[in-house]
């Protein structure tokens, strides 16, 4: 036998021993995701006003229907390890778009592992994080996810708020722990000393670009009296 084939037969050998890095594939997201508490300066639902949101992102190709920036991330079905990220832009029709062109409705993922699934999880500076009911398939593709949609949601639907039968991604968990709790309201009051001024904060809930009385109000409200509990299960 050639040295050659011998060489090629070794390769295919240990490529093939169980163990070695599996091939990974892509899977494009179109996720469809919204964010309680943002408004329009018409009083609708808005998102932080296109002039703070450049302030924050100075150079970023922000779009003109962005709410905010979040962060979706591709969660195994085995054991909910994190497996690859993105950010993306949250938008006002709820539809995500890529972060870096600002323009693409698909969210790409290139670390998934062939015949493996994934749950897609979303986080933003303050709300409870959601994650998807179904875990989606590594080959399937492009595929659709609608987090406004109570029976695409993970577990009991505490972490949203409905909204004309919509659900929102509910507001308030500023340190990121999936409670709505006192530490955040610590975190909110300290906030309102550090930021007086016009600008993007993470104590602004309604993302008018104020942290004020409006704010506190809204806080109140998500809280409502109890601890709220995401339940997206720990990483
Ligand atoms: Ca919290
Ligand atoms: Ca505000």
């Amino acid at each position: 036998m050639k040295n050659r084939n011998l060489g090629a037969l070794l390769m295919v050998a240990f490529l093939t021993l169980p163990g070695f890095a599996k091939a990974t594939e892509c899977i494009g997201l179109r996720l469809k995701v919204m964010l309680e508490g943002a408004i329009s300066p018409g009083g609708g639902y808005g998102g932080q006003l296109q002039e703070v949101l450049s302030l924050r992102f100075e150079g970023e190709n922000v779009p003109e229907d962005a709410v905010d920036a979040i962060t979706v991330y591709l969660r195994s079905a085995n054991d909910f390890s994190y497996v690859d990220s993105t950010k993306a832009w949250a938008t006002k029709n709820g539809i995500a778009k890529d972060f870096n062109t600002g323009l693409e409705e698909e969210l790409r993922f290139c670390r998934a592992v062939a015949g493996e699934a994934y749950y897609i999880e979303v986080r933003h500076q303050n709300h409870l994080a959601l994650m998807s009911s179904m875990p989606i398939p590594s080959d399937a593709g492009i595929f659709l996810v609608d987090l406004t949609n109570p029976s695409e949601v993970f577990g009991e639907k505490e972490a949203g708020t409905l909204n004309n039968n919509a659900l929102f991604m509910r507001l308030g968990d500023l340190n990121g722990d999936n409670k709505v709790n006192m530490a955040d309201y610590i975190n909110m009051v300290a906030s309102q000393f550090m930021y007086e001024g016009y600008g993007y904060h993470k104590a602004d809930l309604n993302m008018d670009g104020w942290v004020n009385e409006l704010d506190f109000q809204l806080f109140d409200e998500s809280l409502a009296g109890d601890i709220v509990i995401s339940p997206v299960p720990k990483g």
